[in-house]
């Protein structure tokens, strides 16, 4: 016998979970039943047969229910009237004979699928066929979100990361229940969206990258195909074009929105601070409300995000314009806008999201203002800070951050003076200055991704010293799912060698 977990090793740490005698196993006739007739739930149960069937070789037909579930199967039901559960929570229920997953929306069936994966043995991420068996200890859990907003930022201005990747990153966040994707898509040293009325942003503007690599963009059609596989996930994909600083990319693309109107020159470097649009010429109006248009009409979700940080060439009184011209803007297109918390500095609209990074003085503005808050305190979520000295991929201007730092603080404890109704959430920023594979990205994203995951979702009081041991068992999880994480010290890993991916 190995150890016997005193609790299931699942992430984020489900709100309430009761054990009880006994186990289910899924075997090769099980079946998986929707009750009720709801595409959606519908997809999210196929989505669940399709992560098993790898690994158990076993068929798992989806079907809506028109008789009683047979032993053995898995059920997912919607129950719309049950407001316990809230608009994401499910209810898991293991017994020897059924898996019964109840929501009262898609997202919380599509929650509860993702805790039944983590249920299960570790090998049924493997893409390949594994002996099993797949059995459960029988229990119950009840389980809804702290906050809304549970995000990852990828910067894929200062290199760029291809739809490819970025499904799978979706993939592997969806499934520690994180639900926004904020992708940085533009900064001085990348342009990576194709805007159709503004054909130099990615003839120009992307074809460079820090350390003059090739750059890249998403075309329409690819970063539509993206935002629908999120939505599959339920995953929000938050899109951000940087102004009015880091726009070197822009400015090289159009000379029209230089104060000179003489184009800028590509930059490949990693400082901040120096490019700015020309705040006073309309023209710079006419291409912003180009860009958001046609960016809104690629969002199906509520936010755009219009950056704001680091202003270090924009006149304050500029900066100030700006960010409350372009919130207008924003809001003409029928979004909610999302910004750096320097832009509390300006005046905000009510319905303004501020995402703080630095400066607790600058989200008590915000809050003082109406705004909400994302919280992304560098000291803990910066996920391109170096675990440690030897860190081979990383920044350090915020400090080391292990993967306890990481996981080990409260988001009510960030900024002094607020009430957790103020706070939308957390998001980890992943920028990309030292990282241009997958590789380099799987190894500063994990593990310390998992931690973030769990203190926007699970409630206060969590405790290291059991979580640490609940992370060590996705240790062989990540591995069976590809995915290059770093073997942090500190952190009980079960031994490797039995590779599931074999
Ligand atoms: C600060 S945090 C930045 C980014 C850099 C990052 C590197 C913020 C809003 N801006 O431009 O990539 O530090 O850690």
């Amino acid at each position: 016998m190995g150890r016997a977990p005193a609790f299931p090793p699942v992430i984020p740490k489900p709100l309430a979970v009761a054990p009880g005698r006994g186990a289910f196993e899924l075997g090769p006739s099980a079946r998986i039943h929707v009750d009720g007739r709801n595409a959606e739930a519908v997809r999210v149960a196929r989505f669940l047969a399709e992560r098993l069937r790898p690994a158990t070789g076993f068929r798992l037909p989806v079907s809506v229910k028109r008789r009683p579930a047979a032993a053995g199967d898995v059920v997912l039901a919607l129950a719309p009237g049950n407001r316990s559960l809230g608009d994401e929570g499910y209810r898991v229920r293991v017994e020897p004979g059924l898996v019964r997953l109840d929501a009262r929306t898609p997202a919380g069936l599509f929650y509860a699928v993702q805790t039944l994966r983590q249920l299960l043995p570790a090998a049924v991420e493997s893409p390949r066929r594994q002996p099993g068996p797949w059995r459960i200890g029988v229990l119950t859990i009840h389980d809804r979100p702290r906050f809304g907003w549970r995000g990852l930022m990828l910067d894929v201005a200062r290199h760029f990361f291809d739809v490819g990747e970025v499904k799978r990153l979706i993939d592997l966040m969806s499934l520690y229940k994180l639900n926004r994707l904020h992708l940085h898509l533009t900064d001085d040293q990348g342009w990576r969206i194709a805007i159709r009325s503004r054909p130099n942003l990615t003839r120009v503007g992307a074809s460079t990258a820090v350390g003059g690599g090739p750059g890249g963009h998403y075309t329409r059609r690819r970063y539509a195909e993206l935002v629908k596989h999120a939505r599959r996930r339920f995953v929000d994909v938050v899109p951000e074009v940087d102004m009015p600083g880091h726009v070197n990319a822009a400015l090289t693309s159009y000379a029209e929105l230089t104060p000179d109107g003489v184009a800028a020159a590509p930059y490949t470097g990693i400082e901040v601070g120096f490019s700015s649009l020309s705040i006073r010429k309309e023209s710079t109006y006419a291409f912003v409300d180009d860009v958001l248009g046609e960016l809104a009409a690629l969002t199906p979700g509520r936010y755009l995000h219009v950056g704001g940080d680091e202003p270090l060439s924009t006149e304050p009184e500029d900066y100030r314009f700006f960010v409350e011209r372009v919130q207008r803007i924003v809001h003409s297109h029928g979004k909610r806008a999302i910004l750096w918390e320097e832009a509390a500095r300006a005046r905000l609209r009510r319905s303004a999201v501020i995402q703080h990074w630095h400066d607790p003085e600058l989200a008590r503005r915000a809050v003082g203002q109406g705004a909400k808050l994302v919280l992304s305190p560098s000291t803990r979520v910066y996920l391109d800070m170096k675990y440690d000295r030897d860190s081979p991929h990383g920044l350090e201007w915020a400090g080391l951050t292990n993967v306890r730092k990481a996981y080990d603080w409260d988001p009510s404890g960030v900024v002094a003076g607020i009430s957790e109704r103020d706070v939308l959430g957390v998001e980890a920023p992943l920028w990309s200055e030292t990282i241009d594979t997958r590789a380099g990205l799987d190894w500063l994203a994990f593990p310390r991704l998992l931690g973030v995951a769990e203190a926007g979702w699970s409630p206060a009081g969590r405790n290291w010293r059991e979580y640490r041991m609940r992370l060590a068992e996705h240790g062989p999880r990540l591995e069976a799912l590809g995915v290059g994480f770093h073997r942090a010290a500190g952190i009980p890993w079960p031994e490797v060698g039995r590779n599931p991916r074999k």
